[in-house]
């Protein structure tokens, strides 16, 4: 109760802020965009991951204020990474908290006006169980959101227990494999077939995947032999504050 008291009001007090972890084309290992991810500087104690404060946040209803924020923040960025790679993109998680309100389309449409966006630089990251069992409503949400033009990835892909196909009637353009999956290649055994299925599933369908958590050399080259189209991970690169990341990442290519 506590930490939800003290998350009130945290974006305002300047302690939450958004980095971006580098995503890179398989093929050719070249910049292609950056997942926006938050980041809880707390007084006392210390960073508190997204993993620890965003179901609070969900619970308590700050998530929709928060979401706003960072939805309006890192489209602000990329506008400014555009400049020096007009071909960027930021991709923006958003929770399924966020998606149910009536509001969420006006709230991306509002982010990429004021911040002057083309977007089609603005992917959203929705969850597999977020769509899971209410794919009717989904594909609604989905359609009229890439109606303004923006991207639709299904993150945390593999661990909702659905199948694409089960998926097909949402109009996606692509899936991230949940790095709980990536975390067991090269090894042989069962990830291995299912990561590559998952693969060769989702490009006869026409839609992207991204592999998450890439963490090792070997699992990055089993990837490109696969023929996955991009990657993230801390091999390829840490989050950093939107200051790092363009000096990193920017005016280098
Ligand atoms: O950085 P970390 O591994 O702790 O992130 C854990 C989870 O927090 C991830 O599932 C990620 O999607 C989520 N997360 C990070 N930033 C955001 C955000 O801006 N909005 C939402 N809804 N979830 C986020
Ligand atoms: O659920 P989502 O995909 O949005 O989660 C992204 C989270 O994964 C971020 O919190 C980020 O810090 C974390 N992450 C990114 N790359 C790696 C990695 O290579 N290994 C691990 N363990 N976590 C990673
Ligand atoms: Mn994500
Ligand atoms: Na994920």
């Amino acid at each position: 109760a506590r930490l939800e008291a003290e998350l009130r009001g945290a974006w305002e007090r300047g302690e939450i802020s958004v980095n971006y972890q580098p995503i890179l084309d398989v093929a050719n290992r070249r910049l292609v965009g950056a997942e926006a991810l938050l980041r809880w500087v707390h007084p006392r104690l210390g960073v508190v991951e997204p993993s620890a404060f965003v179901a609070i946040a969900e619970r308590c209803g700050v998530i929709e204020e928060l979401g706003r924020e960072v939805l309006v923040a890192a489209c602000c960025e990329a506008k400014l990474w555009l400049q020096d790679n007009p071909k960027l993109f930021v991709a923006v998680n958003v929770s399924p908290v966020q998606l149910r309100k009536s509001n969420f389309c006006d709230q991306v449409a509002e982010a990429l006006g004021s911040s002057g966006l083309p977007p089609s630089a603005l992917h959203l990251e929705i969850t597999e169980t977020a769509v899971l069992g209410e794919e009717a409503q989904a594909a609604v949400l989905v359609t009229r959101l890439r109606e303004l033009g923006v991207q639709i990835w299904l993150d945390d892909f593999g661990t909702g227990f659905s199948g694409l196909t089960q998926l097909r009637q949402v109009p996606i353009d692509g899936v991230k494999i949940d790095r709980s999956f990536v975390a067991e290649l090269p090894a042989a055994g069962d990830d291995l077939a299912l990561t590559g299925a998952i693969i060769s599933l989702a490009h006869s369908l026409g839609l992207g995947v991204v592999a998450e958590g890439v963490e090792t050399e070997a699992q990055f080259d089993w990837l490109r032999e696969r023929g996955c189209d991009q990657a993230q991970g801390f091999w390829l690169g840490r989050p950093l504050n939107g200051e790092e990341f363009s000096a990193r990442f920017l005016g280098e290519q």
